[in-house]
């Protein structure tokens, strides 16, 4: 009899591979900042939320600092997670968490995105952003507090 409660179709011998992504929510008179992904990179082009993958033994927050160092120039203050999403990449699934951060020091500088933008959360959905961060778009607006329509 074929199992009921069978949840996923990978094979019993290959392992899951995922990859831990975090991503920080900064915010700035009622605006979000927004980086356009570097053409050497995948999702080339789309806008995403500054930030980058979890290095082994990383704390999340140290991760998202380290990272907004990197590709902001910037020294943050790490805030609340905010929300969490799943999203498959062929074989590779990634986990990405979001964070607000509410207090930096220095200006955020385009290091490693292509283009830097400060926009309003509504704009987000005209935007070419990441499939992980468009099927949350909902969820997304509701973190920021913002009023969500279609
Ligand atoms: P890659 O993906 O191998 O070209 O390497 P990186 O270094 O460009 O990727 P990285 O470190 O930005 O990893 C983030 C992954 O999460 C990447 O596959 C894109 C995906 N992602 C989906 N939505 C977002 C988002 O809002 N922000 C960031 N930073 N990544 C996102």
């Amino acid at each position: 009899m074929a199992d009921p409660i069978k949840t996923t179709h990978r094979p019993r011998h290959k392992k899951a591979h995922w990859i831990p992504v975090v991503a920080g929510f900064l915010r700035k008179d009622g605006k979000i900042l927004v980086g356009q992904r570097p053409e050497s990179h995948s999702l080339a082009g789309q806008w995403e939320f500054p930030g980058g993958k979890i290095e082994p033994g990383e704390t999340p927050e140290q991760a998202l600092a380290r990272e907004l160092s990197e590709e902001l120039g910037i020294e943050a203050q790490i805030g609340n997670l905010k929300l969490a999403s799943t999203q498959s990449y062929g074989e590779v699934g990634i986990l990405i968490l979001f964070f607000e951060v509410n207090f930096w020091k220095k200006e955020p500088k385009p290091i490693h995105h292509m283009m830097l933008e400060w926009i309003y959360p509504s704009e987000l959905k005209d935007r070419n952003i990441p499939e992980a961060n468009r099927k949350i778009l909902d969820r997304i607006f509701q973190a920021l507090g913002v009023e969500w329509q279609k």
